[in-house]
């Protein structure tokens, strides 16, 4: 069944404030039954504002990791959009506007459409995920996700058998992201891609919150992209287009500097990059004297995508 509610709109189209109203309340409606449905719905309460908690856990969520501190998390961003600053773009990036959000879904599909964020949501089971992620500059963290499958939602795009590769876009705002507004170092909007198989694998998610709550501006909400075997940057956020492609797309990064960020960006202690070594990584949140981390081949995750890059030399993946 195709994502049954969907609504074809024009980024332009200014949503009426009783439809947007009758929407809200769907979305808060969809969460109780979430969350009633898991046998916690007193956590509901007005004082708690978590609004996701005992949710099911992904296929592949490390229950056993410790979360870094959400207070580390949320004010430690690499958002350059706005800022190339860390702590800056916490302030900065509630400046975009992310309530109504609609994301195009096209390219090699059968049914291609423009969709609210909330009738993709009604069509998701969310689930958390607690991931590593690891930041291509040697820094790391655990992050509880609140997500869902991204190979679930693009099997409800039909893709076409010459889908090869997705191409992801983050939001073009302008007038209240400075960067893009001057130009600065990078080609806006950001993109990312993936390869379809490494799109379709059940660890790769669509990311709505973290922490058990809605995912904060600055972290890329409404909706960002976790691939926990790839270095942060393929992570991107506030994502607005997902185009299914035949040939692989241009990406932000490695448009920027091929030789310091590839395509595939597949986590890897033993290359490194032209600047860094990538054997080790901080571990946000960790005391001055905790040793660094030894990083992992694909972050830990190697049992479950090491077989998607069997005849592929892992050199080649910086
Ligand atoms: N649109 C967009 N997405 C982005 C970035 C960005 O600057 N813009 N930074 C990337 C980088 S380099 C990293 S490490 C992660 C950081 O995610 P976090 O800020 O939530 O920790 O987001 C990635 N996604
Ligand atoms: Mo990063």
């Amino acid at each position: 069944m195709i994502i049954k509610t969907k609504q074809a709109i024009l980024a332009s189209e200014i949503t009426d404030p009783l439809i947007f109203k009758e929407r809200r309340k769907i979305i808060k409606a969809m969460m109780a039954t979430l969350v009633a449905g898991t046998g916690i719905a007193s956590s509901l309460a007005d004082t708690d504002n978590s609004i996701w908690s005992g949710l099911p856990k992904g296929e592949f969520s490390n229950d056993s990791l410790m979360p870094t501190p959400a207070e580390i998390v949320k004010n430690y961003t690499n958002y350059y959009e706005f800022t190339f600053n860390k702590k800056d773009a916490t302030k900065l990036a509630q400046s975009l506007p992310t309530d109504p959000w609609s994301v195009e879904i096209s390219g090699e599909v059968e049914t291609p459409g423009n969709y609210y964020l909330e009738d993709i949501l009604r069509q998701q089971t969310l689930q958390e995920y607690i991931y590593r992620f690891r930041c291509v500059e040697a820094w790391s963290m655990v992050v509880p996700w609140v997500g869902f499958s991204l190979g679930s939602l693009l099997k409800k795009a039909k893709p076409l058998s010459t889908a090869n590769f997705v191409k992801f876009t983050s939001v073009y705002r302008p007038e209240v992201m400075p960067n893009q507004l001057n130009k600065k170092m990078l080609d806006w909007p950001y993109v990312e891609g993936l390869r379809m198989d490494e799109a379709m694998h059940p660890l790769t998610i669509l990311a709505v919150g973290m922490y058990g709550d809605t995912m904060p501006k600055q972290n890329g909400a409404p909706l960002r992209l976790v691939v926990p075997w790839k270095y942060g940057f393929k992570n991107i956020k506030a994502i607005v287009k997902i185009e299914l492609l035949k040939r692989p797309p241009t990406t932000t990064w490695n448009k920027f500097a091929p030789l310091e960020y590839g395509f595939y960006a597949n986590i890897n202690p033993a290359v490194a990059h032209p600047r860094w070594s990538q054997s080790s990584e901080r571990q946000l949140g960790s005391g001055l004297f905790t040793p660094r981390r030894e990083t992992e081949i694909f972050n830990g995750y190697g049992e479950q995508v090491a077989s998607l890059y069997n005849n592929m030399d892992l050199r080649h993946f910086f």
